[in-house]
């Protein structure tokens, strides 16, 4: 039987993040994200949200892999390997840098205006993240970020500057990297900036009753209602500027399992994906899903939806769904588990899947599942905008890295979306997470790395910073040149 093959037009290519590779975090005008006070940390140790800066305290965000100053020679890298596309975060402090200032930061236009430039240069269509993470910190100061609606109209003015500035050079944008995050007790840093619920110890693994207490959940999603408005009323005005924009969400898309057939369990995994379809259902259909009201009732929040939020809603659906995906975990109410983390989520581990150095379990058959289901609830075109390896590189004697247990799981999760491909799925693009060594998120290491591309960079920041294409790097750039026909 011949293979499927992927469309003739698919993206391939990789994804980024603004604080976790550009470093420069106070040059040339620009203003601080709460994501530059959080310290190093480990997978055994949190890392650490900071109300202040702390002399004598490493805050990898300041320097990175100062791509800043490197962008041209890692986008030459980026071409090298045949990206398609390159999806890039736009710093908001970096353009205003309280946030909601009157005029924008010329300084932070250009850099963004050369490295769009850049990718033009080699055909790479850019994709561009609008929020990652980074809220700027003065509007986390001054107002508890998302939990003042008066961010929206900061951000809506944000997003009105770019979208005019860079019109002709970017077709294709999200609105905010994974908005379920907001949901969650980090996502008082992550996703939201509310430092009122006084949340500083940042792992999936520690969260408390205190961090749980209905208060501070309220909050979440009242903030996260701010982030479906801003979204709707960005993609509305998006395509007013440009009718050929095309605007998509992004959503955290860990798959859940029952962990038996019980059904306590199959019940349980039903409910554990509602943290996709709560935000999925609003962001596409431009209302809150039918079960919206028991999901915050079982989460101890409240919340108000006024008539005319939900007008606005409405107005504002987006083209493509976008997710990132890096492991699975079960669901299992009945009995005590092992248990897995994802950047996510957490979830028995699945005694049938293997699990990374960081204890993210290995799963591509989980891709091929959820954006299956994603594609099967939405019918609007898919785009797979995170999906990587997290691991411990070791620089040979021969002075190269060879990385063989990346490029297997790049080429199963390639398999996975061929698979799907072939299952029916419109899905028209895939940006591998961290092309080129980054800080991480969730723990603040260079160790755990995901690139193709290694960084001279340990985790107190010291190298050289220069980079060296690991064995993935070939791996990948024969993936692109065959449109994924080299895999078996
Ligand atoms: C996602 C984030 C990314 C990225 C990735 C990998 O949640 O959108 O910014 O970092 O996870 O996670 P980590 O860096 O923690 O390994």
């Amino acid at each position: 039987m011949s293979k499927t093959k992927f469309p003739e037009n698919f993206l391939w290519g990789g994804a980024t993040a603004a604080y976790q590779c550009e470093g420069a975090w106070d040059k040339d005008g620009k203003g601080f994200a709460v994501t530059d006070l959080l310290t190093a940390g480990s997978k055994e140790e949190p890392r650490r949200f900071t109300e202040n800066f702390e002399k004598d305290t490493y805050y990898p965000a300041q320097k990175a892999i100062d791509y800043y100053h490197r962008y041209k020679e890692d986008i030459a890298l980026f071409a090298e390997m045949g990206f398609k596309v390159y999806r890039m975060s736009i710093s908001w402090a970096r353009i205003f840098p309280n946030g909601d200032d009157e005029t924008p930061n010329e300084k932070g236009l250009a850099f963004y205006r050369d490295v769009l430039e850049e990718c033009q240069k080699y055909h790479i269509e850019p994709l561009v993240s609008i929020s990652h993470h980074d809220v700027p910190l003065a509007l986390a100061r001054k107002q508890d970020g998302w939990l003042d609606r008066n961010t929206i109209d900061a951000y809506v003015r944000y997003c009105e500057t770019i979208f005019r500035e860079f019109n002709g050079l970017v077709k294709y944008w999200i609105t905010f990297n994974e908005i379920n995050m907001t949901m969650n007790y980090f996502g008082d840093i992550f996703g939201a900036g509310i430092l009122s619920n006084g949340t500083t110890l940042l792992n999936i693994a520690h969260a408390d009753a205190d961090s749980l207490l209905p208060e501070k959940m309220t909050k979440r999603f009242k903030a996260l209602h701010h982030q479906f408005i801003a979204s709707a009323k960005a993609v509305k005005l998006g395509h007013q500027i440009n009718s050929k924009y095309k605007i998509g969400c992004m959503v955290a898309a860990d798959a859940h399992y029952p962990y038996s057939c019980n059904p306590v369990n199959v019940i349980a995994a039903q409910k554990s994906m509602r943290r996709l379809w709560y935000c999925g259902d609003v962001q596409v259909r431009g209302e809150y899903s039918y079960f919206a009201k028991q999901y915050l009732k079982e989460k101890g929040a409240s919340l108000e939806v006024s008539e005319e939020d939900k007008a606005i809603l409405k107005e504002g659906t987006v083209d493509f769904f976008s997710l990132s995906y890096y492991t699975s975990g079960c669901e299992s109410v009945d009995e005590k588990k092992d248990m897995t983390a994802g950047n996510f989520s957490l979830g028995a581990a699945n005694p049938y899947l293997k699990k990374s150095d960081w204890g993210w379990v290995f799963d591509p058959q989980g891709l091929r599942w959820v954006v299956n289901e994603i594609y099967g609830r939405y019918r609007i075109p898919v785009f797979i905008a995170e999906n990587g390896l997290g691991a411990i590189d070791t620089v040979s004697d021969d002075g190269r890295i060879h990385d063989e247990y990346r490029s297997a799981y790049l080429d199963e999760h390639v398999k996975a979306m061929r698979d799907a491909i072939e299952d029916g799925v419109d899905l028209f693009g895939y940006t591998w997470w961290g092309p080129i060594d980054l800080v991480s998120a969730s723990t603040g290491e260079m160790k755990k790395r995901y690139g193709f591309i290694y960084v001279d960079c340990d985790n107190e920041g010291n190298g050289s910073l220069n980079r060296i294409r690991k064995d993935s790097f070939y791996r990948y750039k024969e993936i692109i040149r065959t449109n994924g026909e080299c895999i078996e």
